[in-house]
């Protein structure tokens, strides 16, 4: 029986400071209530500015921690790979089976065929994909990928113009502005801090003017521009070359600047000028290809030019396309050609990411940038931090990575990029690939349905002789473990986030609930694991709270961490806000630009010496073989674009009741392209090309431009018998490829839609 008090004290609410961690570029706070163990409840930050407010994602997260889908215990395969059979085993045996599995592999074939899978789902310090590495490492090692399916291109794009990823002003900084342009950029829904939507509404109230350009009239275009252009995808860098044009040819470029801080300026204007091809970038050549008006590139030019200082925010939206680089570049050339860098209220484009001081108090000093001594450009130093993967130690470079910098993507060439995992399994070292994969470890990603071409990923998948998934849901990719393990919510263990493009603070995740059923933490599995693998455990053999303290150590900046575990939070205060390259320009005798060249590169030396095609060291408009243009719009005539949603962080949240009442998932389609093709508003149709079909209802819509049709990333794959797929996944359709500077294509696939039923007939919503 419960003793009175006992019972009294479980009834009193407890509320418990935790955050929201999942991949929004913010961390959130959400305070929770609760009630005899249970979260009855959340709160969000309503304390002093600035706000650390949670989405409606966020504040529907009781939903997931207590669906009835969450996985309750270890489980092994039974049916086919795939078909999602599965029986429920002990723990004890579930780790047997991995470890001894982990040897096996390692014995016959060595660590290269371990292909560690890691994922987005948990951005906490100290859980997801972060103790598995470190485990797999001290297990000798493993192939892992390099790019990231977020901003490979526009990563690309700001080391090969600025030597650095660290090129963003503080969101603050929007309101030194007199004109911001938000290109392919949507943080209404995207968020990437709770900052950032906030400073853009803040801007708009105080009368700057905000110009969208983006093929989908978004809520951002919506609520926070005055201006939305309309474009067609994969067109932008035509877009940006023709106002560089207008400002070259009216003299608006800022010439000083130019000598002062920028290389190649005269070779990249010959290319405006069509001095060599002959063909002048002019707006009426830019209008025929981007079907934006001459007139609207021409005057979003002037003012630009002119409405000094002026952001120009290049989004990683058209950078997430097949020559994706190539709009970055232009957009970081058009930020230099006008002298908005490095001042107030300017802009670099580039990668966006700004620490305010963080990197200089990590690494007690400046990041390490800048140019790799000529002896490590041939072979990679060996790092033997436990963060060091053996299987990469002194791997040379890969040849069409920018090796010569420090500070970007990690170049060594044991590594596959993230979308040609598929290949890379199916044809090994043969192929031309480093490894022959036997296994995948897969944590924290639902990577079937996030990365493209999602039925030669079933090939793939079946064609490995073990794979093992951490996951918290029953997702397409966890169907095809051979051993499934039950992972708890950032609402059942201690964590640390940040956010990730530098905003001051940091989130404290203090647990508020025992974790759910018989699942564990990352962390706990592969500290039990790492005894029957006989390797040292190191870090992982500490508590949550050691680890933090040890990870937080370094950090000047956080002035106590006990506080900062109590208030769920750390803000840290900022004497003025940040502004990229503010050094550079203003001495720039003693601040080069970590560029080989030490200045601001429109024209890249090292990407003229790596000379790969469809790598122009000067910005290009470059069409492909899967543009608007290319012979198999014949076949395929609609653009396809997969961006993120509002509803669900990728696929994650995406069963959540209260988040579907949102907006249903259906494929966007302007009223032109469905009354062709007699399609009416929530008909059920079907997308498809040759990589495969999805079919879901049509939301007919002027808010997407005619010729371009949307399914929003993170909808559950779920094939019918004949492998058509009823869930919308927009994967299914888009090709396992990169560009060269390793951009991953999924807003280039060609696609048709026909009807498949009209709504009122049977089968249909
Ligand atoms: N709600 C929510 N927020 C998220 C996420 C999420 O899944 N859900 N994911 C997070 C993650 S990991 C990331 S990387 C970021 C991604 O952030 P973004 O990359 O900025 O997000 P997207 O919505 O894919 O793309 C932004 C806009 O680019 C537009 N776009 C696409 N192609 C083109 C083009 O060719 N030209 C132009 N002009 N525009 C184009 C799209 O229509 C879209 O409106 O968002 C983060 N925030
Ligand atoms: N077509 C198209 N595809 C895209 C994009 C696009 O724009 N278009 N965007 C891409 C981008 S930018 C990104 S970042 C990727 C993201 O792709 P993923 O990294 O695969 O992200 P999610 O789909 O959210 O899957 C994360 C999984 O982690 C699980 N999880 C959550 N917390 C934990 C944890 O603590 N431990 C473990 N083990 N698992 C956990 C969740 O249940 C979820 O299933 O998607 C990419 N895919
Ligand atoms: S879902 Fe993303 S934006 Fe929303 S509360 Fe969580 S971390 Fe913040
Ligand atoms: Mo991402």
């Amino acid at each position: 029986m419960i003793e009175k008090k006992d019972q009294k004290s479980r009834d009193e609410v407890k509320i418990i400071r935790t955050g929201c961690c999942h991949d929004c570029g913010g961390r959130c706070s959400l305070w929770a209530h609760v009630k005899n163990g249970k979260i009855i409840k959340f709160e969000t930050d309503s304390s002093e500015e600035s706000q650390l407010r949670a989405c409606a994602r966020g504040r529907a997260y009781r939903q997931r921690v207590y669906s009835s889908e969450r996985l309750k215990y270890p489980m092994r395969r039974i049916g086919e790979r795939g078909e999602g059979k599965f029986e429920r085993i002990s723990w004890d045996e579930a780790l047997d089976i991995v470890a001894n599995k982990l040897k096996e592999i390692k014995n016959k074939y060595g660590n290269s065929a371990i292909l560690f899978v890691p994922g987005s789902g948990n951005q906490g310090w100290i859980h997801g994909p972060m103790p598995v590495g470190l485990m797999l490492n001290q297990f000798g090692g493993y192939t892992r990928m390099w790019g990231a399916p977020s901003y490979e291109g526009a990563l690309f794009a700001s080391m090969a113009t600025y030597g650095t990823m660290m090129t963003g002003n503080a969101r603050e900084d929007f309101l030194n502005s007199k004109l911001i342009i938000i290109w392919g950029w949507n943080p209404a829904n995207t968020v990437w801090d709770p900052g950032t939507p906030l400073m853009l509404a803040r801007a708009r109230e105080k009368g700057i003017k905000i110009v969208n350009i983006d093929p989908i009239f978004t809520d951002s275009a919506a609520i926070l521009a005055e201006q939305w252009i309309p474009i067609r995808p994969g067109t932008d860098s035509a877009m940006l070359i023709a106002m560089t044009y207008v400002i070259i040819t009216e003299n608006l470029h800022d010439q000083k600047f130019i000598n002062s801080y920028t290389v190649g300026f005269n070779k990249y204007k010959k290319y405006v000028l069509g001095d060599e091809d002959g063909i002048p970038k002019t707006p009426e050549w830019a209008e025929k290809i981007t079907i934006v008006p001459a007139d609207t590139i021409i005057n979003l030019a002037r003012e630009y030019a002119t409405n000094k200082p002026a952001a120009l925010v290049a989004g990683w939206g058209p950078a997430r396309t097949a020559l994706g680089e190539q709009y970055s570049r232009a957009a970081n050339a058009l930020c230099a050609i006008t002298g908005n860098i490095g001042i107030n209220g300017g802009y670099a484009s580039g990668f966006m990411r700004a620490y305010y001081s963080r990197e200089a108090v990590v690494s007690g000093g400046k990041k390490k940038v800048g140019p790799v001594k000529p002896e490590e450009q041939k072979k990679l130093v060996k790092d033997k931090s436990p963060r060091g993967n053996p299987v990469d130690f002194n791997a040379p470079p890969r040849k069409d990575s920018l090796y010569k910098l420090r500070g970007g993507t990690n170049p060594a060439s044991t590594r596959i990029h993230y979308n040609e995992y598929y290949d890379a399994i199916l044809q090994g070292r043969k192929g031309g690939y480093p490894a022959d994969l036997k296994m995948a470890y897969i944590v924290a990603t639902n990577h079937l349905n996030q990365y493209s071409n999602v039925n030669k990923g079933i090939k793939a998948l079946k064609a490995l002789e073990f794979i093992v998934v951490h996951e918290q849901f029953m997702t397409p990719t966890a169907k095809f473990a051979d051993i499934l393990l039950p992972v708890n919510t950032f609402m059942e263990r201690n964590d640390i986030a940040v956010p990730w493009l530098g905003s001051p603070y940091y989130i404290y995740l203090n647990k508020t609930i025992d974790s759910l059923y018989e699942s564990k933490s990352d962390l706990e599995i592969c500290r039990e694991l790492s005894k029957r693998l006989g390797i040292d455990p190191g870090l992982l053999n500490l508590s949550e709270d050691q680890i933090l303290r040890i990870f937080t150590s370094p950090r000047k900046d956080i002035k106590s961490y006990d506080q900062m575990k109590k208030d769920g939070f750390y803000k840290v205060k900022v004497e003025e806000p940040f502004v990229a390259f503010k050094e550079q320009i203003e001495d720039p005798k003693n601040n080069p630009f970590p560029t080989l060249s030490g200045k601001i590169e429109i024209y890249c030396e090292h990407m003229a010496e790596l000379n790969i095609p469809n790598m122009p060291p000067i910005p290009n408009y470059l069409s492909h073989d899967e543009h608007y243009d290319a012979p198999l719009a014949k076949k395929y005539p609609l653009q396809l674009l997969t961006p993120h949603n509002k509803r669900r962080t990728h696929s994650s949240l995406s069963m959540i009741p209260w988040l579907e009442e949102v907006e249903p998932h259906a494929v966007w389609i302007n009223p032109i392209d469905a009354d062709s093709r007699n399609i009416d508003h929530y008909d059920l149709v079907d997308i498809y090309n040759d990589r495969g079909r999805v079919r879901i209802p049509a939301n007919v819509t002027e808010r997407v431009i005619p010729g371009v049709v949307v399914i929003y990333q993170g909808a559950w794959y779920n094939p019918d018998k004949d492998g058509v797929d009823l869930g919308g996944c927009g994967n299914v359709l888009t090709k396992d490829t990169r560009s060269p500077g390793g951009a991953f294509p999924m807003n280039s696939a060609l696609v048709q839609v026909e009807l498949f039923s009209k709504k009122e007939s049977e089968g249909s919503p």
